[in-house]
């Protein structure tokens, strides 16, 4: 089947400088995306944008390049709730990679199993209006009910100013959740204003969530070095991450987001993604801590990495 790129598409940036910063041994991308390839998964009739393609060949060649050792495979809303590339992603990386999909509240046992088995560990709640049609939230109670007994959690997407009509049903969901991109704050506004202080509260309130601090370049304003002179790529969210880094630093994640949908101004070089970690994880420790303990424990909890 051919697709026709959403008009304005930035495709992914195909040959990333190797990072500076050496990764720790056993370190985890835990938020990255396939896309098709096309003619082998198709994109979904629902999608609200139709990407280049992106595979799982590829991702791990990134995945290698950069010093990772594994992969977070998240359900990216072009495919909707089909799962076929997830899953395919999953499979042929063996124990290197973990998945996240999307699933609807009818979803049988058996494709469950199915999904458990080839590395599924959670779900994806999405809120981001101009990602998706929302799912009616007593749609996603049930789903929450049918994969917190498997040992899955919920990963979560919304944006900051959604935050306060949504605290209420996130508390009432019964697993461990993830929130993607710190919750989108604006980075234009202070850190100690009072929509970012909400979301530092709910993960305060809350000690089975999680946040990853991943997206600057999602987030920046200020933009990667080549609109920014001398200083360091996306500066600007530099202070809300170190911020979530070292209040919560045992529940926290990092990835890539490659191929990184629906960029507008620039495609990151993911070599400059990984160079930003040591401005927002400080020190060994905490690197260690976001980038393969975290996630191990989260996504390979067999593998038993004590705290
Ligand atoms: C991200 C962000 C976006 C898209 C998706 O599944 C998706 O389509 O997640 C976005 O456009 O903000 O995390 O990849």
């Amino acid at each position: 089947m051919s697709f026709t790129k959403t008009p304005g598409w930035l495709d992914w940036y195909d040959s990333p400088t190797k990072p500076r910063f050496k990764l720790p041994s056993g370190s985890v991308d835990a938020h990255c995306h396939v896309f098709g390839p096309a003619d082998e998964f198709p994109y979904a009739p629902q999608r609200k944008y139709t990407p280049c393609d992106a595979s799982k060949d590829q991702l791990f060649a990134l995945r290698d390049h950069l010093g990772f050792d594994r992969n977070v495979i998240v359900q990216a809303t072009c495919h909707g709730s089909d799962n076929s590339a997830l899953i395919e992603a999953c499979r042929s990386a063996g124990k290197r990679a973990r998945g996240v999909a999307t699933v609807h509240a009818d979803i049988t046992d058996d494709e469950l199993h199915t999904l458990h088995i080839a590395g599924v560990r959670g779900v994806r709640f999405n809120f981001v209006k101009r990602l998706v049609d929302i799912t009616p939230k007593d749609e996603l109670l049930t789903i929450a009910a049918r994969i917190a007994p498997l040992g899955w959690h919920v990963v979560i997407y919304f944006e900051a100013p959604d935050l306060p009509e949504l605290w209420d049903f996130f508390g009432a969901i019964p697993t461990p959740l993830v929130i993607d991109h710190m919750g989108r704050p604006d980075v234009t506004k202070p850190i100690d204003g009072p929509e970012f202080e909400l979301f530092l509260r709910f993960m305060h309130e809350h000690d089975t969530v999680w946040s990853k601090v991943s997206c600057p370049e999602r987030l920046s304003h200020t933009g990667p070095p080549a609109l920014h002179g001398e200083q360091a790529a996306y500066w600007d969210v530099v202070p809300f991450a170190r911020k979530v880094v070292e209040s919560f630093p045992n529940r926290v994640l990092w990835g890539t987001d490659w191929p990184h949908p629906n960029l507008k101004k620039h495609m990151p070089d993911d070599g400059l993604l990984v160079d930003f970690i040591p401005h927002i994880a400080v020190n060994a420790e905490l690197q260690q801590r976001l980038l393969v303990d975290n996630p191990m424990r989260l996504y390979w909890p067999e593998e038993r990495i004590p705290i």
